[in-house]
């Protein structure tokens, strides 16, 4: 199972998008728990990119590449994740990345998760201004407000969504929860946010204690 995994870590290291899809379909048919798969095999390819990037192994070119590798590979692993899904609640989310930042494949399998514990997901995708948050909010109602942020650059746009759901009168309705690679529970605390979590299915367990309150 490791060795599969290994693969599947190598193809999106490699840029083999055949081999990716591949090992990925083979581990879901072997019965790898999706989460696994994700984290161990998909997550720490990227995050090994980015070391990479950071010490100028790796270009933009190569990791936009991964990225649409990655997102194939979680086009096979979602399916699996979601059918393991509990009875729904009324609970709604909902999720962005924040203005100006275009990272989106850990939000991504945020809200799969999510969906997984049976919180109903709405996705408004990245790049996500705190006005159409807030807008959001006052349409769908819903319990949780989560903000996604890669970018140290972008995260003061968390405390900015936070502000403004606080301007507009919305504030008490929802619990925020904040996360992204930069963000931290101290970061969290700062701004005022309600929870954190560093991972997604860590994500999903802290959004159903914050909506059971
Ligand atoms: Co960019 N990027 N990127 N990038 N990118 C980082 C974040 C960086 C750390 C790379 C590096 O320098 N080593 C660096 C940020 C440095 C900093 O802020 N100090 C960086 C940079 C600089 C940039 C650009 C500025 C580069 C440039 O153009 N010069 C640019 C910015 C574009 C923009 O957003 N405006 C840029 C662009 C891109 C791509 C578009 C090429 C691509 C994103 C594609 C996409 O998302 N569709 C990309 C990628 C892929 C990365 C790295 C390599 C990988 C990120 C990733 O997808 N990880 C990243 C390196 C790194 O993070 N170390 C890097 C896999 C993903 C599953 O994990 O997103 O962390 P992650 O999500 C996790 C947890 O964080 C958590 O759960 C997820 C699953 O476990 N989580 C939450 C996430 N959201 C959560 C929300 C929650 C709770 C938990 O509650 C609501």
């Amino acid at each position: 199972m490791d060795e599969r995994l290994a693969q599947l870590r190598e193809a999106i290291l490699g840029l083999e998008e055949e081999q990716a899809v591949r090992a990925v379909t083979e581990l879901m048919a072997a019965g790898t728990d999706p989460q696994v798969v994700l984290e161990s095999g998909m997550t720490a390819a990227m995050l090994e990119l980015g070391r990479r990037w950071t010490c100028g192994e790796a270009f933009l070119p190569e990791i936009v590449a991964a990225a649409d590798i990655f997102g194939k590979c979680s086009a096979v692993v979602e399916p699996v994740l979601l059918a393991r899904s509990v009875g729904k609640t009324a609970d709604r989310v909902v999720l962005a990345t924040v203005q100006g930042d275009l990272h989106d494949l850990g939000k991504n399998i945020v809200g799969a998760m999510m969906k997984t514990v049976g919180l109903e997901v709405h996705d408004l995708g990245n790049n996500v201004s705190a006005a159409r948050i807030v807008e959001a909010t006052r349409e769908l109602r819903p319990r949780i407000v989560g903000l996604s942020s890669l970018l140290t650059t972008t995260m003061p746009h968390q405390k900015t969504t936070i502000d403004e759901l606080q301007a507009a009168g919305l504030r008490s309705r929802v619990k925020v929860m904040v996360g992204g690679a930069p963000v931290t529970q101290q970061w969290a605390d700062e701004i005022g946010a309600d929870g954190y979590a560093p991972n997604a299915a860590e994500a999903a367990q802290v959004a159903l204690r914050l909506v059971r309150g």
